[in-house]
């Protein structure tokens, strides 16, 4: 695997730590495109044409021009810094694959929920499985042209959030925009594991 590496004092070469994140949410809500777009290396995708059969089940008002779907999963990897490495997993977006979740979030470190505000209630499954499962998790708006613009509290308060779950505004088509999204994770994962093990004095 071609790691970054960094030249560690002695000569030592230094292998930057890998985490696994998750990037969920529902169904359209740019979880592939997000994943493609941060990416460095070019995006694993598993993606099928959405049918006519599929009309019923598969609700593609806002994002009509979607012609696929994720059926198993997306992953990307991203370096953050000479130490660290993210491995993004996108999750599938419909329920008829909640199956999966249990196998790609394991070892997860945390996960972006992807929201629309348009079809907010949309993100609620994945929000009930972190808070399940404990694993630390961020909202990040996905801001879709034409949608109306909320303030963070209003999203928090919809979405019955804990307080301290931060809420942010993205442009999932933007790699600039999907790292800050990554980093805001990173750093709220991290006040989370400070909160569960509080340093013994
Ligand atoms: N205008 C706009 N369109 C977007 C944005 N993000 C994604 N799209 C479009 O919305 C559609 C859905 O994007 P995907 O990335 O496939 O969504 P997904 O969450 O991976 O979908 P599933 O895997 O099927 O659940 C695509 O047609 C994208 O081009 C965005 O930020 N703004
Ligand atoms: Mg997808």
């Amino acid at each position: 695997m071609d790691y970054e590496r960094s030249e560690q004092p002695g000569g030592r070469v230094a292998t930057p730590t890998a985490v696994k994140i998750l990037i969920a949410g529902g169904f359209g809500v740019g979880k592939t495109t997000m994943v493609g777009a941060v990416s460095e290396t070019r995006p694993l995708r598993t993606e099928e044409l959405l049918t006519e059969v599929g009309v019923a089940v598969d609700d593609v008002s806002g994002v009509e021009g979607k012609t696929t779907t994720t059926v198993a999963m997306d992953f990307g990897r991203i370096t953050v810094s000479k130490d660290l490495v993210l491995y993004l997993f996108g999750t599938p977006g419909q329920d008829r694959f909640l199956f999966m979740w249990d196998e790609l979030s394991l070892g997860a470190l945390g996960a972006v929920v992807l929201a629309d505000t348009r079809r907010l209630a949309d993100c609620f499954p994945s929000i009930d499985y972190f808070e399940q499962r404990g694993t630390p998790f961020i909202v990040a708006v996905n801001c879709f042209d034409g949608a109306r613009r909320y303030a963070m509290e209003e999203v928090q308060l919809a979405l019955n959030l804990d307080p301290e779950v931060p809420v942010v505004l993205c442009d999932a088509r933007e790699r600039a925009s999907g790292k800050d999204v990554l980093i805001a994770l990173l750093q709220h994962a991290r006040g989370s594991s400070r909160r569960a093990a509080p340093a013994a004095r």
